[in-house]
């Protein structure tokens, strides 16, 4: 495994889960005149454009800040971090709030100046994160200047245990990367459906994992090994989809998908709220897994800055993101809003996962901007099976 498991975010991350500590009094991001930017800003329309992940608020959170703020929220949603990344850089996106995975994606976007400085003057409920999570997030955003940590989770194997155990067997171990990786065992779940994440970052690392190697290292022959371990079972994939695979394991069109731990849990519930007598398992394989930050950003040309604050300090209520992490199903960053989450979400070991899983969790790693080409392609050239 490799050593980055000991990175500052894995012990961040366990103690927001334990509801974290009392966080210091917000200090105004270094360099923000917060008075200069008051007294000049225009009225802003009512509106607000927000892009996010698809299936990554409650049912009501939008309605409830229309109704309490009478701004109307403009709302599209993404399922892939690229897709966020090709709109930033195009420019002119008329997006205000938007939800970039932290690494690398946020990470580089601050470098390449497309985020606005927070207003924390703007931010009262600053106050309810995690200092821990914030503390993590230094060395992607110094200060924490630009970005506000708002769900985090893993990437693993969602699956239909009934299909599953049927085509596999009792004997076989359902903890691991094998199933997917492992033609033999693969093989046996073609007709059942199988589904992949269209997610370089989790497709490379879940390989590597695999594998036994680093899934940020660079220069040991990582491409060349990942489209080797997707040669052989690519047949075997129905589709690669961020997305689909929820309803599609709900409903018992696939009955395996490497999938976001939250997207799983998910539908393992419209399974159930729909009476499917289907029942879906989400597994962190024990070979290890990713764990990733998603945060919140305002667009450095948002139109409307101002409702972006206004927003972002609605998500930062506790009674606002706790009812989220109980419909979505990720953990948040909010060391306030623990006490506001179910007991059966904050016990649910997919998505607090217990020390000795945790120690096994990988955090993604910037890689260089090559590398980064060169596994793109790669990606591409490994989902159309060439
Ligand atoms: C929400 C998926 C968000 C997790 N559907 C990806 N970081």
């Amino acid at each position: 495994m490799s050593p980055s498991r000991l990175s500052p975010i894995a012990l961040a991350l366990a103690l927001a889960a334990c509801g974290g500590s009392t966080p210091p009094p917000a200090a105004p991001a270094a360099g923000t005149d917060t008075t200069a930017a008051t007294a000049a800003a225009p009225a802003e329309d009512k509106v607000l454009n927000v892009y996010n992940w698809s299936d990554y608020v409650a049912e009501d959170t939008i309605a409830r800040f229309e109704q309490e703020t009478g701004i109307k929220v403009v709302y599209d949603v993404y399922d892939s971090n690229e897709m966020l990344e090709a709109k930033l850089t195009a420019g002119s996106s008329g997006y205000d709030v938007v939800f970039p995975s932290a690494r690398p994606f946020a990470q580089r976007h601050i470098q390449s100046k497309l985020y606005r400085e927070l207003d924390r003057s703007k931010l009262p409920n600053w106050g309810n994160l995690s200092p821990a999570v914030l503390a993590a997030l230094q060395d992607v955003d110094p200060g924490n200047a630009h970005l506000i940590p708002y769900m985090w989770g893993t990437t693993g194997l969602g699956y239909n245990v009934a299909k599953v155990r049927e085509r596999l067997g009792d004997a076989q171990a359902l903890d691991s990367w094998s199933l997917l990786f492992d033609p033999a065992i693969v093989a046996k779940l073609k007709d059942c459906g199988v589904g992949v994440l269209d997610d370089q970052q989790e497709g490379f690392a879940s390989a590597l994992i695999f594998l036994g190697k680093d899934p940020n290292g660079v220069g040991g022959g990582e491409i060349d090994a990942v489209k080797a371990a997707f040669a052989p079972v690519r047949p075997f994939i129905r589709y690669f989809n961020s997305s689909k695979y929820i309803d599609d394991l709900a409903n018992g069109e696939i009955c395996l998908a490497m999938g976001y731990n939250g997207d799983v849990l998910q539908a393992r519930d419209r399974a159930e709220e729909a009476g499917n007598d289907i029942e879906i398992a989400f597994t962190l394989p024990r070979e290890g897994a990713v764990r990733w930050v998603d945060s919140a950003a305002i667009p450095a040309d948002a139109p409307h800055p101002g409702n972006a604050h206004a927003f972002l300090d609605f998500l930062m209520r506790p009674d606002v993101i706790a009812p989220i992490t109980n419909y979505v199903s990720y953990a948040n960053a909010n060391a306030k809003a623990t006490a506001l989450v179910d007991k059966e979400i904050v016990e649910d070991t997919g998505i607090y996962p217990p020390d000795e899983v945790a120690a096994k969790l990988v955090d993604p790693r910037t890689l260089p901007d090559d590398e980064n080409r060169a596994r793109e392609r790669a990606w591409t050239s490994i989902k159309s099976g060439n």
